[in-house]
């Protein structure tokens, strides 16, 4: 294997996907950055800007289909130019996704080809219990190995610290570990580091502010990643980073620097807000109704076990929480669905006519 397969984390996996690719000339890359218009892409010839073809171009047909940061494709390199053609985005082995509300709720992948995703806060105004088990939650889909972090603890004493790990450690069930860290002046970053690796990919997501690319930086140990001071009370110095890009950290791996998520774009299914609240899911199937909300239905095993504190009731609370919002999601995208089915048939409809009308002239 070359060495940039190799030290770019190319496996067996992608090379089953890329066996599929029948031009004779294709090479693998993997995006760095996904421009407006075009990519960033690492290939064996170095950084090159790549574009779809047309033909891909044409067989992508949601969003979530198009190129993101992190994934692997097929591209025929012009290296004098220094561009290249996608022909194809190999298939992924994760992916962590949004969702983008506009007048229809589209999914978007923040970064694809994770092994691990860092669900950063910051110990400052960030600090959110509840945000923390809905990026969990949304993690849980991911297919990569969550990692909860907490960034800034040069901001707390030693005692309020250990507080604020406990609850979370606990608010999350130990579903991932929790590290406490500041990028700032560098402590705790070797905890982080255990989770990378050579030819290991971990992206870093989470709110405006919170130390992402600072945490980069450290990792880097110089300054690439632009960052920011967050100023109190504006909206100045938000949102440094623009552009989700892919680092090579060399022995360490691979690293994903994403903008700050607002809370509304994470992207969550009913299944997920089951298995992220596995405690209650466990007890569903004691309730007397199948259909049981367990909001105030009689014999409900759920409401019995916060009566007898078996379930902590924030953690009810919080289920009740995701589970509105995961179920507004599922009509919005059921709304979606019905409304591109109606538009799909219409078009038919009128190509039938449309060919009718030939027979008979
Ligand atoms: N006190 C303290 N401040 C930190 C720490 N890490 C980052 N900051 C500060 O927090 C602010 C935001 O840091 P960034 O790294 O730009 O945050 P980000 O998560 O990348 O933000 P976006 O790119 O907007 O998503 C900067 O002023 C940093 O100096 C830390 O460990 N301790
Ligand atoms: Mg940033
Ligand atoms: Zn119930």
């Amino acid at each position: 294997m070359n060495t940039f397969l190799k030290s770019y984390g190319w496996s067996a996996f992608y090379e089953t996907s890329f066996e599929k690719v029948t031009d004779a000339m294709a090479r693998p890359a993997r995006i760095t950055i996904p421009h407006r218009t075009s990519y960033s892409v690492q290939s064996e010839y170095g950084e090159l800007i790549a574009s779809l073809s047309g033909r891909l171009r044409h067989e992508l047909k949601y969003p979530a289909d198009h190129p993101a940061v992190g994934d692997w494709v097929a591209i025929v390199a012009r290296p004098d130019e220094g561009r290249a053609t996608i022909h194809a985005v190999l298939d992924r082995r994760s992916a962590f996704s949004r969702k983008v509300a506009g007048e229809k709720i589209v999914e978007q992948i923040v970064a694809s080809n994770l092994d691990s995703v860092f669900l950063v806060s910051g110990l400052d105004g960030d600090y959110n219990v509840p945000r923390i088990e809905r990026y969990l939650a949304v993690a849980g889909d991911s297919g990569a190995a969550p990692v909860i972090v907490l960034n800034k603890s040069d901001l707390l004493d030693r005692a309020s610290l250990a507080v604020r790990i406990r609850e979370v450690e606990r608010a999350t069930r130990n579903a991932a570990p929790v590290l406490a860290m500041s990028a700032e002046k560098g402590d705790g970053i070797e905890k982080l580091i255990d989770h990378l690796g050579p030819g290991k990919t971990g992206a870093f997501v989470g709110s405006s502010g919170v130390g992402k690319s600072t945490i980069i930086n450290c990792l880097l140990g110089e300054e690439i990643q632009t960052t920011d001071i967050v100023q109190k009370g504006s909206d100045r110095g938000k949102h440094t980073t623009t552009k989700r890009e892919l680092i090579l950290l060399g022995e360490r791996g691979i690293v994903i620097d994403t903008p700050g998520l607002r809370e509304v774009q994470l992207w969550i299914d009913e299944e997920s807000v089951g298995e992220a609240f596995a405690e209650i899911d466990a007890l569903i199937s004691g309730c007397r109704f199948t259909d049981c909300r367990h909001e105030t239905e009689p014999g409900c095993a759920v409401l019995e076990a916060i009566e007898n504190g078996t379930i902590d009731r924030r953690r009810y609370e919080s289920y009740l929480k995701l589970r509105s919002e995961a179920t507004r999601l599922a009509t919005q995208k059921n709304d979606l669905a019905r409304m591109e089915e109606r538009r799909r048939n219409r078009r038919t409809s009128r190509m039938h006519r449309e060919a009718i009308k030939r027979k008979k002239r």
